[in-house]
């Protein structure tokens, strides 16, 4: 008898610890987290974004944009700043790989370098979106591309200048960050349409800052003087820094020099207002709400466009001071 009773206490003992070992093992159910394969919705995503910089207005608007849409849809957002350097980008995404988060957003500072760090995205089964600018990967190692048709951008800047030189010119340009998607394809695209009449003297980087599109404009102004009857300048920041430098020498920005830049922030616009600047071809910064609707699309498995473009339009002096107080950036 005794026997039969110890047997029974000690298979008791052993359902009393498995019980306990399994409700250990298993944790307790958070009602908030989405069972595992349901769908989830903006509140449960959890996002990396590896921004470039922040060298320009455009570049502000841009991260205002992904920090602040990030806020109002209740997204965990884990947000870094490369300060324009390509390896700082490379060390976010990867530390973005430890958190397992559930998609990755970058704006590549450059086309190239980026395979190796892809593949380790791909390889951790986390999709990735290129914001802004693109990178030069195989399709299969991103879900879609968001962002601007540069060469088109640079296209409309060509036509904008052959309205302003209908007699032609000498042309100099600043190019944006060496090696970008955008710095390539602005060139290339102005190229295809600028008349042969208008002749480019001289192209250089200006990083798309401020600061250093006042210096290069200071070298060209030294090297060229009044030769330079037209600037074209890749973003808004290089050429308002270029006016400074061509009002120091003693010439008019926007009269002597004509002068054709793109992204159309409010800098443009006043400039345009004082008549220092003659067109700005827009290049859409406010990508946050596109951006957390096809994040949010891939990480539910849903097969994205390779390429999702923003749309963009031209503005002019003649209603810059009415467009000026609607302006978001
Ligand atoms: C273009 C963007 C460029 C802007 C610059 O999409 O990448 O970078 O034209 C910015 O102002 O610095």
């Amino acid at each position: 008898m005794k026997k039969v009773g110890l047997i029974i206490a000690v298979i008791l003992v052993v359902l009393m610890m498995v019980g306990c070992s399994s409700a250990t093992e298993e944790p307790a159910s958070d009602s908030a987290a989405p069972a595992a394969g349901a769908e989830k919705s903006m509140e449960d995503l959890v996002v990396g974004y590896a921004q470039i910089g922040a060298e320009s207005e455009w570049r502000t608007a841009n991260t205002a944009s992904i920090k602040g849409e990030a806020e109002n849809l209740g997204v965990d957002l884990k947000f870094s700043d490369a300060q324009q350097k390509q390896e700082n980008q490379i060390a976010a995404i990867r530390s973005y790989i430890a958190e397992d988060v559930d998609v990755i957003g970058f704006s590549p500072v450059v086309e190239t370098g980026w395979e190796t760090v892809l593949q380790e995205v791909k390889d951790a089964g986390i999709p990735v979106i290129m914001v802004d600018r693109r990178a030069d990967v195989p399709r299969e190692l991103y879900a879609t591309y968001l962002g601007s048709d540069f060469v088109e951008e640079g296209k409309k800047a060509g036509n904008e200048m052959n309205n302003l030189l209908p007699e032609g010119g000498k042309l100099v340009e600043l190019v944006g960050t060496v090696g970008s998607a955008p710095a390539n394809d602005r060139y290339s695209g102005f190229r295809e349409t600028l008349n042969d009449n208008i002749e480019i003297i001289d192209s250089q980087s200006g990083d798309f800052t401020r600061a250093k599109g006042k210096e290069v404009m200071e070298a060209f102004l030294k090297k060229y003087g009044e030769e330079i009857t037209a600037l074209y300048a890749h973003n808004d920041d290089m050429a308002i820094g270029a006016i400074q430098a061509i009002e120091e020498f003693g010439l008019k920005p926007g009269e002597d020099i004509k002068i054709v830049s793109i992204d159309a922030v409010r800098g443009a616009f006043e400039a345009m207002i004082d008549g220092k600047l003659n067109v700005t071809v827009e290049c859409n910064p406010l990508l946050g709400p596109q951006f957390y609707e096809l994040a949010l699309r891939a990480v539910n498995g849903e097969e994205l466009p390779e390429w999702v473009p923003s749309e963009e339009s031209v503005y002019y002096p003649d209603n810059a001071e009415e467009l000026l107080p609607e302006r978001q950036y």
